[in-house]
């Protein structure tokens, strides 16, 4: 016991185990004050950077071109027609949304009880900037019952016109992300094949169906992108 008390008076008495001492108390102070600010530096700075971080809300208003144009299309042969989009749509929107096509026809050739011919089509990929891989884009499509046929290309890459809330970035830089004039300007080319199914009386010399009319409308779907931030 007098040992013991011996040995920590001798501790406190001596001079160089007070200094030690203390040097291990303000270390240890030292690194705990230190703790404490790098977790509060660095709480602040996630708490600062999600305050930091705007969203915005996208809308799109759609507006469209037209255009009709009719081709008769003999027997077994296949066509090509092609289609511009008139620039002044690309100066007064955003951007071309989407390419829709509508083909349309009947039986012209007067003859009694003449079946529809089949007509193939297919939007051609080209050199025009779009979305060709785009898996909602339908290129071919073909009819043998005079119903018409609808293609469609997505021109803008990921545009669907849905309103969206997109996060960080500044409104500018949304309006640029959804501005492009290059996306659809350029010349479509639409192919349409008509093999005719004639009519069973067609081994009557002056009964003939040799081709069809066929209606093209193309519909350029443009939009005009509003960025508000919420
Ligand atoms: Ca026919
Ligand atoms: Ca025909």
């Amino acid at each position: 016991m007098r040992n013991n008390e011996n040995v920590l008076k001798d501790l406190f008495n001596d001079s160089r185990s007070k200094r030690n001492l203390s040097i291990f108390y303000a270390f240890g102070m030292a690194l705990l004050i230190y703790q404490a600010a790098v977790f509060h530096v660095f709480k602040i700075d996630e708490i600062e950077s999600k305050h930091d971080i705007d969203s915005f809300e996208l809308n799109f208003v759609e507006s469209s071109e037209s255009a009709d144009e009719s081709r008769t299309v003999d027997d077994g042969e296949r066509e090509v027609v092609t289609y511009d989009v008139s620039e002044s749509m690309f100066q007064s929107n955003n951007g071309m949304g989407l390419l829709l096509i509508n083909v349309a026809y009947g039986e012209t050739s007067g003859e009694i009880a003449d079946p529809c011919d089949t007509v193939t089509v297919d939007l051609v990929p080209n050199q025009v900037p779009a979305d060709w891989n785009n898996a909602a884009n339908v290129l071919t499509g073909t009819s043998d019952n005079c119903e018409s046929i609808s293609l469609q290309l997505m021109v803008f890459p990921e545009y669907s016109g849905s309103t969206t809330t997109v996060e960080g970035g500044t409104q500018q830089q949304w309006i640029q992300a959804w501005t492009n004039l290059e996306y659809g300007n350029g010349e479509f080319e639409l192919g349409i094949e008509v093999n005719v199914n004639a009519p069973i009386t067609s081994g009557i010399p002056t009964v003939q169906d040799s081709d069809e009319e066929v209606t093209i409308t193309w519909e350029a779907v443009f939009f005009e992108v509003s960025v508000t931030q919420t």
